[in-house]
């Protein structure tokens, strides 16, 4: 017997203000509230179906199967909500410029959360399906909604998921990938966030300035004050990139063409060009502007780097089904 054949989509989401530490790991729970501002251009479609013949899940990323333990400990948590026990045939494909680097654990986990749901016979509202999402990874509980999202860190798995903040974006922000390296990261977000952590002496400190950051970026987005909005993300993204070289044993995403990156920023704020950076757990900086100012900022980039190498997206939808 088969179950219904369900595709959705996910788009990643880039955080603003980062989740970096869980007080619950295998719920994953985060240490503090995170927002983020989810894209258009980079997208995850994957398709469902739960089939009796099966003896095991099989899970296919961009035409490759994968034995993934992430996966299939996601699709239990799938099938003891839905009380099956059926295994399934899950294929996703990962819409980011080939190479990118910027296929995220977000995308991926908030298209299987809808697929994987439905095609269980689950018709959860978007509460539940971002607490699913969080189960497989944290990130991906925001990318259930477009726009700007809050991750609410709650304290277990009832009251831990997003909401949007402001779902239809009516303002011509802009994110520009530089991707420097699109090899696997070195250290994994799971084992960075662990290892910060347990041995930062600077992490209670990144708890209480995240949370002074999370109140004050609200408040300029709302006041569409760009300005303030790019100083807090740039500000919040080097306080969590400080924490990893805190740790013990230290560690760092930061790479010589990242620092290219944030000097050719801080040139271009020099011309009066606002634009700010932020990075997450790789190399590759993402750079906010607005609109009127990519181009320029574009063609500077494309002096230094590659132009496949410097992708722009805007504001991107929520998750949702796209086939059945
Ligand atoms: C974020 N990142 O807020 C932060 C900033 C990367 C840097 O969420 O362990 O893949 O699966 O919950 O969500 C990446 O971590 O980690 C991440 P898990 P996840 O976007």
């Amino acid at each position: 017997m088969k179950s219904p054949k369900i595709t959705a989509r996910a788009h990643t989401n880039i955080a603003l203000i980062k989740y970096w530490g869980k007080k619950n790991q295998e719920l994953i729970i985060p240490m503090n509230n995170s927002l983020s501002l989810t894209l258009d251009h980079f997208y995850t479609d994957t398709t469902v179906q739960f089939d009796s013949t099966l003896t095991e899940d099989i899970f296919t990323l961009d035409g490759k199967t994968y034995h993934d333990e992430k996966v299939s400990h996601f699709m239990d948590i799938v099938r003891d909500l839905a009380n099956i026990s059926t295994f399934a045939k899950i294929d996703s494909t990962n819409h980011v410029p080939t190479m990118a680097g910027l296929a995220s654990s977000a995308s991926a986990y908030a298209a299987l959360a809808l697929a994987a749901s439905q095609a269980a016979g689950l018709n959860l509202d978007r509460k539940d399906l971002s607490r699913l999402a969080r189960r497989g990874s944290g990130s991906a509980s925001r990318s259930i909604y477009g726009g700007f999202v809050e991750w609410q860190a709650g304290t277990n798995d009832l009251d831990s998921y997003a909401v949007p903040f402001e779902e239809d974006v009516d303002w011509d922000l802009q994110m520009i990938a530089i991707v420097l390296d699109p090899n696997e990261k070195k250290i994994s977000s799971r084992a960075g966030m662990q290892t910060v952590v347990a041995t930062s002496p600077y992490y209670p400190a990144w708890v209480e300035s995240t949370t002074a950051d999370l109140t004050k970026i609200k408040t300029a987005i709302q006041a569409r004050d760009f300005t303030t909005v790019g100083e807090i993300a740039e500000s919040n993204a080097m306080k969590m990139h400080a924490l990893n070289m805190s740790a013990t044993p230290h560690f760092s995403y930061i790479e010589p063409d990242s620092i290219k990156v944030m000097d050719a920023v801080a040139e271009l704020r020099a011309q009066g060009i606002p634009c700010y950076y932020t990075m997450d757990a790789g190399p590759n900086v993402k750079i906010i502007c607005q609109k009127q100012d990519t181009q320029k900022i574009s063609d500077y980039l494309t002096n230094l780097f590659a132009p496949e190498k410097v992708l722009v997206s805007a504001a991107g939808p929520g998750a949702k089904i796209i086939a059945r």
